[in-house]
């Protein structure tokens, strides 16, 4: 009923301050509820396997977003969109993502596709594979939520991952714990000495910014940047 829609939020380049991408993140406007949050629905469409044509429609509307932009010169700018579990195990996956890619002309090496770990984990060995012909199509991959998962670090080295998210649970109190400090920076280390981008995602205010600044922190994403917000209110880059 034309009733899904997305959101883009932006993230920023720590050196910079500019803004390089957006992260589309679908909602669902329903006319009695209001707006579904997507924890209350994604799940159930993991199940009923609904997310799989959902999901291609979320790729396929970034994508025209992307193109949009594009268009009007934003061309720099980079799309990033998640996955479900369920969306890897489907046969089609690949070949899907390929004809998104052609049919709205989009760059492939500016979409960036986020799993979570588990998603990682609880895929059999052709998880591996899918992977490897997702980058063969060239798009980028990154871990999302990173540290709150199954947190194997075998993963990483196994597949053939761009970019690491540090989950929001270790930046909201970075200026007062230091144990969460000493992770984000762990994290920052890791991911660099990996040849990975790391993204602090959460980040609410100026304070933790510098933080995550002075650790080199790549890109960082959070309300301090800009909330989740429709395309039209999306702020492009200068
Ligand atoms: O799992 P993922 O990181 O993709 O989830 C993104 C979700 O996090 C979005 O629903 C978005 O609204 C929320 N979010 C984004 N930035 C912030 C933030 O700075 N603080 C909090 N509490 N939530 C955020
Ligand atoms: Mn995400």
């Amino acid at each position: 009923r034309a009733e899904l829609l997305l959101h883009f939020q932006p993230l920023v380049e720590v050196g910079s301050g500019q803004i390089i991408a957006a992260e589309a993140l679908l909602r669902w406007q329903h006319p009695q509820l209001g707006v579904v949050a997507p924890a209350d629905f994604i799940p159930l469409a993991e199940e009923t396997g609904l997310i799989v044509p959902i999901g291609e429609w979320v790729l396929r509307q970034a994508c025209e977003q992307h193109r949009a932009w594009r268009a009007s010169g934003h061309g720099r700018l980079r799309m990033m969109v998640n996955l479900s579990a369920r969306q890897l195990r489907d046969e089609g996956f690949v070949d899907m993502v390929s004809r998104v890619l052609a049919d709205t002309a989009m760059p492939a090496g500016q979409l960036t596709l986020e799993l979570t770990e588990s998603m990682l984990m609880e895929g059999s060995g052709c998880t591996v594979e899918v992977l490897e012909r997702l980058r063969t199509l060239g798009v980028r991959l990154a871990i999302d939520d990173f540290g709150t998962g199954y947190s194997s670090l075998a993963y990483l080295k196994r597949f053939p991952i761009d970019e690491l998210k540090i989950d929001r649970l270790f930046i909201r109190d970075i200026e007062r714990n230091s144990g969460d400090a000493a992770i984000a920076e762990a994290i920052v280390k890791l991911g660099h000495s990996l040849g990975l981008r790391v993204v602090a995602e959460g980040v609410e205010s100026a304070a933790q910014f510098a933080i995550l600044s002075a650790h080199g922190c790549d890109f960082a994403q959070g309300y301090h940047f800009g909330r989740p917000v429709a395309a039209a209110a999306f702020p492009l880059p200068d």
